[in-house]
């Protein structure tokens, strides 16, 4: 108290690495912001920071100003409007089900301990002075942890001791767990190499055992199978369960009791930030908006969030200060995606890019394998040097899981992109051989015919350009976008989805607080958006195709395609209602308008030949001019009511 932002500038630096994990309690924040800050200072991490928390700091402006604005009257409305969801939100609350969240303590540096005991008791971290996959617990009272690059750990530890990552380890450690998990819940969820979720209701039931038991076995079963040891929660529902399993960590468990009282007694002073789908920009809006710091806070502040944010999120907001979550299991053939992802130190050396591509595949080839799931739409993730998220998609003719083949698509991918120096690869693999069109035999007419264009042996497409926004940054700063009038136009894809600022942070924020300002930001730019045309450049792969052909407008894009999610959660060509969280569901919902628009462009052209294979491009190539909006027949518009969506939140949260 009594600095000046001057003085300590970094005492307003919060980042992924200033976040405490489990074991970070006593760790003295300040001086670890302040080695960050100062260790950071001037680097593109440093300076993307900056923008985004230039940004949130905007929309805390907006929101404050519109909390101002807000009469007596309208305070009666938008409270009585809570009371009402609060109401609906409290009858669907499902007391039935017991639901255990089980993580690997220290996992990575936990499977290296045991490999070498030399290493127990010692600060230890598992990475490289570039990044650090996890540290163990010794190291974390330094303020050591996930995420932070490896130089910066030891200068908050001096005697810290690094060990090279050995993915195939982890791995073999990851499927010994496993096997234990299955013999209490067969369909359990496995959401990392180190975490699940299992429904132990029917073990309860059948043994007559509390749950306490039950993650106590399972603990020790894990341990016998291992010699690890994993800390475990227990609730009535996933939500809840993993922030559970986080209390006692490590080696521990906590049961919170299916009882009403019991819960909102727990999540009163629970931290939001302790909730899966509240992150840092939204933790940091909802403090200096309306100051909410706890669960509780959210129920007291429901006429404000009611009034601020749009439906979906204020309805998510209630539900967590119910202490309310999932509580069935999703049913894998509903499942859209499966991604793996790393995160790396920047580095443009392609051999090392395509190992970390091959070790990406082979880890998504496992999950697929485990989960029996074949998909045919294969998505790269990239994060450049300067933070930019890009993501290039790949549709194929035929369902694939094995490596060699996710890797031999996602290698061409990559390689178009290349030079380029990357910090993150991910891979996601979607449109699975079981989704509700898989009777669809792709080798038929179907999406891939239009996507694909005609003939056979046409040069396949481009892949999309696909820009994710990340929270505070300014379109001019893409490359490949242009605002200087006369440049051609180019085939993007605006993803006005902001990213989070680093991959380790599990608690994906919904960013939903955002979405308002990225709808105001993409219709400014529908005026007067215009595209360079670096697809045509000689480097890349694409020069084949005719300039006239890449005309594109963001207008149609957010016109045609359904880019713009009105209110935050809207769909503006049919009105179906998506929340931001849903961010598979919003993809799959995008393609699908696409797919509609490009069957009747190609039908209406009379084409119909399926090319060998060809990217998957979301905006259609228009060699005739501009066409008209598409719109959704009113019978086919799908209003989902408040009522449905609950149900929805409950199997997708
Ligand atoms: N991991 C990673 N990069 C990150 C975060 C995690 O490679 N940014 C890896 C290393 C971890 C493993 O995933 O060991 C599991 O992640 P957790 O978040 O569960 O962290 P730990 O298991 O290491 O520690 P905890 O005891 O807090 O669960
Ligand atoms: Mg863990």
């Amino acid at each position: 108290m009594g600095s000046s932002e001057e003085d300590r500038p970094w005492q307003s630096y919060n980042t992924v690495y200033t976040n405490a994990k489990a074991g970070m309690d006593g760790v003295d924040k300040e001086k670890v912001q302040r080695i960050v800050y100062e260790m950071s200072k001037g680097s593109k991490y440093f300076e993307n920071e900056k923008r985004k928390e230039a940004f949130i700091m905007q929309k805390i402006e907006s929101l404050r100003a519109q909390v101002d604005k807000l009469t007596d009257k309208d305070f009666s409305h938008f409270q009585m409007i809570a009371n009402k969801k609060i109401l609906e939100l409290e009858a669907s609350r499902d007391l039935s089900k017991v639901w255990l969240h089980t993580d690997m303590d220290a996992f990575y540096a936990a499977v290296e301990t045991l490999e070498n005991p030399s290493l127990r008791g010692k600060p230890m971290a598992v990475g490289s002075l570039s990044m650090i996959s996890t540290a163990n617990y010794e190291a974390r009272k330094f303020g050591v942890r996930a995420a932070m690059p490896g130089f910066i750990a030891c200068k908050l530890c001096p005697d810290l001791i690094f060990v090279p990552t050995n993915f195939e380890k982890y791995t073999f450690y990851s499927a010994l767990a496993r096997k234990v998990f299955r013999r209490y819940d067969p369909d359990f969820i496995s959401t990392s190499l180190d975490e699940a979720y299992l429904n132990i209701t029917e073990v309860c039931i059948n043994r007559e055992i509390s749950s306490d038991e039950v993650a106590g076995e399972l603990r020790n079963a894990i341990f016998e199978e291992t010699g690890l040891t994993c800390s475990t929660g227990v609730a009535p529902n996933l939500m809840l369960a993993k922030v559970c399993s986080d209390i006692n960590k490590p080696n521990g468990q906590f049961i919170l009791p299916n009882d009403r009282k019991a819960i909102m007694t727990f999540i009163s002073s629970l931290p939001i930030r302790k909730i899966g789908g509240i992150g840092k920009v939204t933790e940091h809006v909802l403090r200096d908006v309306l100051g909410i710091k706890t669960c509780e806070d959210i129920l007291q502040n429901g006429a404000f969030l009611c009034a601020l944010f749009s439906s979906c999120s204020s309805d998510f907001f209630l539900s967590v200060g119910l202490g309310l979550g999932r509580t069935d299991t999703p049913d894998i053939k509903t499942r859209k995606s499966i991604s793996s992802e790393r995160t790396f130190h920047a580095t443009n050396d392609e051999n090392f890019l395509f190992q970390k591509l091959a070790d990406i595949a082979e880890t998504l080839s496992n999950d697929m394998k485990e989960k029996c799931l074949s998909g045919r739409t294969l998505t790269l993730k990239l994060k450049t040097a300067s933070f930019e998220v890009r993501t290039r998609a790949i549709s194929l003719q035929k369902w694939i899981h094995s490596k060699e083949d996710i890797l031999s698509c996602a290698s061409r991918i990559l390689k178009a992109e290349l030079p380029l120096s990357l910090r993150l690869i991910g891979l996601r693999m979607s449109q699975f051989s079981d989704d509700k069109n898989s009777h669809v035999d792709p080798m038929q007419k179907s999406i891939v015919a239009f996507l694909s264009g005609g003939d056979a042996n046409s040069t396949p497409t481009p892949p999309k350009k696909q820009v994710c926004l990340e929270v505070g940054d300014k379109l001019e700063d893409h490359d490949g976008l242009d605002f200087s009038e006369g440049q051609s136009k180019q085939d993007v894809e605006l993803d006005f989805r902001v990213a989070d600022d680093h991959t380790d942070d599990k608690n994906d924020d919904r960013f939903s607080l955002l979405c308002d300002s990225h709808c105001s930001v993409s219709s400014s730019i529908a005026e007067n958006f215009k595209m360079n045309d670096s697809y045509l450049d000689e480097s890349k792969p694409n020069k084949s195709v005719q300039p006239d052909e890449l005309t594109c407008s963001v207008e149609r894009l957010i016109e045609e395609v359904g880019l713009i999610w009105v209110d935050d959660y809207i769909c503006s060509v049919c009105g179906i209602e998506l929340p931001p969280s849903f961010i598979e569901e919003r993809r799959e919902h995008s393609d699908y308008h696409l797919a509609e628009m490009l069957q009747k462009e190609e039908s209406s052209r009379g084409r119909g030949h399926l090319a060998q294979e060809r990217f998957v491009r979301k905006v259609g190539h228009n060699s005739e001019g501009k066409r008209k909006k598409q719109k959704c027949p009113p019978n086919e518009v799908k209003h989902i009511p408040i009522e449905a969506f609950f149900t929805k939140c409950k199997k997708n949260s």
